[in-house]
């Protein structure tokens, strides 16, 4: 069975077009895994974190069959083989992979927490995430 499970992509570090084209291609290849749909690539002013460029964001929806926890590590791992230094929180990053939503698992743990609770503060995030709604709907 395939939960719909949506990934939050950002960088601001670098060629981040190309982060992001990275990222995407990576997370095709994840097992029990596949990109339905992606939203539009937008520009986005830095928010928290001390002085830092503007971000790329864009949001998948993914058909995964991994549960919650196995698809944060696996995006965690995306995140270090592309090179992503882990340093300030909210700090500069070449790629960010958030796990915004998983089905409708709600849960909250220090690992993961769902939905991801930077929906209710990013106004990015929620118009990507309703241009995704928008594009499942048509398909339903
Ligand atoms: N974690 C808990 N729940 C989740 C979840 N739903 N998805 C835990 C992903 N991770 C989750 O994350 C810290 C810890 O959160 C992880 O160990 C994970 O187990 P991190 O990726 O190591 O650190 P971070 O990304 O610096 O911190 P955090 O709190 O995840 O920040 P965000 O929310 O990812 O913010 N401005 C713009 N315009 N666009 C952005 O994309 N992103 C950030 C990062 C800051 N400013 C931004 C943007
Ligand atoms: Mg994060």
């Amino acid at each position: 069975m395939t939960t719909r499970a949506v990934v939050a992509l950002g960088s601001n570090l670098g060629d981040r077009a190309a982060w992001l084209v990275m990222a995407h291609a990576a997370i095709s290849l994840l097992p029990s895994t596949s990109i339905v749909a992606a939203s539009s690539i937008e520009e986005t002013a830095p928010v928290g974190g001390s002085a830092q460029g503007p971000y790329l964001n864009q949001m998948l929806d993914l058909a995964c069959a991994l549960a919650p926890l196995a698809l944060l590590e696996a995006l965690q791992a995306i995140e270090r083989r592309l090179g992503r230094v882990r340093r300030a929180r909210w700090g500069a990053r070449t790629i960010d992979l958030d796990l915004v939503r998983y089905g409708t698992t709600a849960m909250q743990s220090r690992v993961l927490t769902l939905p991801h609770p930077g929906l209710a503060t990013r106004a990015f995030w929620r118009r990507e995430l309703a241009e995704l709604d928008a594009m499942s709907r048509r398909v339903e």
